[in-house]
């Protein structure tokens, strides 16, 4: 078998993706992530910890209340599902009088410029769907920017959560 010639790329591939976001989530550094540790990550995107346990639990199914790292991987391949869907069943948690929306955008936008650009999404897509591709992530940001001006601002991270059809101008 000849060796492959090592792709020159430095798009990290999607086992890579799921050690990141293993390493991420996994705060103490041992071989699991905790209940704890996982509704830990997810808060830093927005996600409540009442959908955190929702997907906790789908990923565990012997209960132990950690992920091991199979466990963890099959959480990464699958990902949370619809990331869209994962903040609206939160908004539905939200108390009243907290602007869940604004929580979310905030929580995404790490550097509180107002904005969510490429870098900023992409951590939130490691921590909620590990395996995603460069594809995935271009055709996302195409779906929420639609001024083109390459950041998600605020009003378009609403439509976006609202499903607005774009109005055709
Ligand atoms: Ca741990
Ligand atoms: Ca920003
Ligand atoms: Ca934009």
């Amino acid at each position: 078998m000849a060796p492959k010639k090592p792709k020159r790329t430095n798009k990290p591939s999607p086992l890579d993706r799921m050690h990141e976001a293993f390493a991420l989530l996994n705060n103490d550094g041992d071989t699991m992530i905790s209940k704890e540790e996982f509704r830990k990550g997810l808060a830093t995107v927005g996600v409540t910890p009442d959908v955190a346990d929702q997907l906790f639990k789908r990923f565990d199914p012997d209960g132990s209340g950690q992920l091991d790292k199979e466990e963890f991987f099959a959480y990464a391949a699958k990902g949370t599902g619809e990331m869209r869907r994962l903040i609206r069943n939160g908004l539905l948690e939200a108390d009243e009088g907290v602007d869940a929306v604004l929580e979310a955008f905030r929580a995404w936008d790490v550097d509180g410029d107002g904005r969510i650009d490429p870098t900023e999404l992409e951590r939130v897509l490691v921590l909620l769907n590990p395996s995603f591709t460069k594809t995935d992530m271009t055709k996302m940001m195409k779906a929420i920017d639609k001024n083109k001006d390459g950041s998600i601002d605020y009003e378009e991270f609403t439509d976006w959560i609202a499903d607005k059809k774009p109005m055709k101008k």
